[in-house]
């Protein structure tokens, strides 16, 4: 008679699944909770004592930590040493193992979970076993999601439990311990580069391709992903999400997140953003964020961080948009976008929302990098003013919003601004001075380039910008300093009478 040990935390289906295995002439042991659901369902089943001849010690710590478990699941069942050494122990084969592990993750998910409860919610007994049997899987069954109960029945029933399949089901166990370990190494481990990194992640969807159609792609998030994140967002409507789609929509919601205190829109395409606008209403956020650059915005993503009501998504109707996401949409704001059948709208909870991760990984041939996002932004009272020329008030202001805009463009960035939006975005130009032409050429067409300043992502390696800036009517420029030339800009700014501010901090986005 083959043996089942069943043994789970998570006992969905579990009886359903025993039944079966019964039905195929199973014989059943199990654990403490496992088996009274079993007996409590009428299901014949013994105590894993009965073969271990111990007891479930330590408030459960060791239950099937024994050679009549580990012996039975080990065994080689062609090598007639091993054989000949189990009967001698009088220890039976185990043919197929259940188990599903302690909630780890559900439990350190727990707000005010304490460090004595995640350990008591560290499984060591379950992975030994899935280990033991997936190790020894040309014999052993090692059977760990309840999604699987019904294909073993199946492969039981039809005799097709070959040694393909059950390698299957050993190389998913060791994926899933792995995956478990790595969470609890990740929440023991304090130091910010480990000498090992345990990075676990879990699969959210296929993508139909990647960045182009004939490379595949999918979309994994972290196990335990922070609130303000894609992968915690919920698409309420349209076209499922495309690979580009997702970064586009990242690169959207990391920029919002800096305007958070008043109503903003961002518009973004391909990385960059093409429009920004703040404002009372968000409507009016929105026209400031669409005039930037109404050719950039066709197929554009659309980040807004108060509840889009009816007046904004008309006007956004109006439009060919990829993506709109935001906090929440009134119901006469979705009866009006939802008419376009492919346009994806998403919704997202903005609380605790950060303009980057606290960890940014990104991949090179051969490795990974890793840093800590760009999450720092400055005020006017981070400026050093270098010019003759002092800003006035309503320039700081806007030196301050360019600031923070011209962090989230690709470097080379520059950007053209008022305090309340962008007019024109020179974005990831390999030298500083075609940026600047191409953010002061979009800007200079606009009725509000009177009031317009300029920012850099980086300083200036010589004085070709602010003359280029100030001769096209650019009066105050923001950078963060830092050349060897410094003091031609300035004296550049000091001829051409522009105010020229330092900020001593560095946004490459590259
Ligand atoms: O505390 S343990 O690490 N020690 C063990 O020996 C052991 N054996 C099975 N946890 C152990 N298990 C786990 O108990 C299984 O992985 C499963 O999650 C759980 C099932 O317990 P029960 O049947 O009492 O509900």
């Amino acid at each position: 008679m083959r043996r089942a040990l069943l043994s789970v935390s998570d006992k969905s289906n579990l009886v359903d699944f025993a039944k079966q295995l019964v039905a195929l002439d199973f014989e059943l042991i199990s654990t403490g909770g496992t088996m009274k659901a079993l007996e409590a369902a009428g299901v014949p089943v013994q105590s894993v004592e009965t073969i271990t001849h111990f007891p479930e010690m330590l408030d459960g710590r060791v239950k099937t930590l024994h050679p009549a478990v580990h012996g039975g699941l080990l065994a080689k069942r062609d090598d007639p040493e091993h054989m000949a050494m189990l009967e001698k122990e009088d220890i039976k084969p185990i043919d197929l193992v259940c188990v599903n592990l302690y909630p780890f993750k559900a439990t350190i998910e727990k707000p005010d979970v304490t460090q004595a409860q995640a350990i008591e919610n560290i499984d060591i007994g379950g992975p030994s076993m899935l280990r033991s049997a997936a190790k020894n899987y040309i014999s052993v069954l090692p059977v760990v999601d309840p999604k699987d109960y019904p294909g073993v029945i199946k492969a039981l029933q039809q005799q097709t439990d070959t040694p393909e399949y059950r390698l299957g089901l050993a190389a998913k166990v060791f994926r899933h311990t792995a995956a478990y370990d790595a969470l609890i190494a990740q929440y023991f481990t304090t130091e910010p580069e480990p000498e090992k990194l345990t990075l676990t992640y879990e699969k959210r969807q296929s993508l139909r391709y990647g960045e182009n159609s004939h490379q595949k792609a999918a979309f994994y998030v972290e196990p335990l992903a922070q609130k303000y994140s894609l992968a915690n967002a919920t698409q309420v409507h349209g076209k499922e999400l495309s690979y580009n789609n997702l970064r586009d929509a990242n690169a959207a919601l990391q920029i919002i997140s800096d305007f958070n205190d008043q109503p903003a829109v961002v518009a973004l395409k391909h990385m960059n953003p093409c429009g920004i606008g703040v404002a009372t209403q968000l409507v009016d956020a929105w026209q400031k964020a669409y005039e930037s650059d109404p050719i950039s915005i066709f197929g554009g993503i659309i980040a807004l961080n108060r509840e889009v009501d009816a007046a904004t998504a008309t006007e956004m109707h109006k439009l060919f948009l990829e993506i709109i996401i935001a906090p929440s949409f009134s119901s006469e704001a979705l009866t009006i976008l939802e008419k376009k059948k492919n346009l994806r709208l998403l919704t997202l909870d903005f609380e605790g929302a950060k303009s980057a991760a606290d960890r940014e990984i990104t991949g090179i041939m051969g490795g990974i990098l890793i840093q800590s996002g760009d999450q720092v932004t400055e005020s006017a009272n981070d400026f050093e003013v270098v010019s003759q020329k002092q800003p006035t008030p309503e320039q700081l202001k806007a030196l301050a919003f360019g600031q923070t805009t011209v962090k989230h463009v690709k470097s080379n960035a520059i950007v053209v601004t008022t305090a309340d939006r962008t007019l024109g975005i020179g974005a990831g130009q390999q030298n500083r001075i075609d940026s600047v032409k191409i953010a002061v050429d979009k800007a200079k067409t606009k009725p509000q380039f009177k009031d317009a300043i300029l920012a850099s992502d980086a300083f200036f390696p010589m004085d070709d910008s602010v003359e280029y800036a100030a001769k096209h009517g650019i009066s105050a420029i923001v950078e963060p300093g830092g050349s060897i030339k410094d003091k031609d800009s300035i004296k550049k700014a000091d001829e051409l009478g522009v105010a020229l501010v330092f900020t001593g901090v560095r946004h490459f986005k590259h």
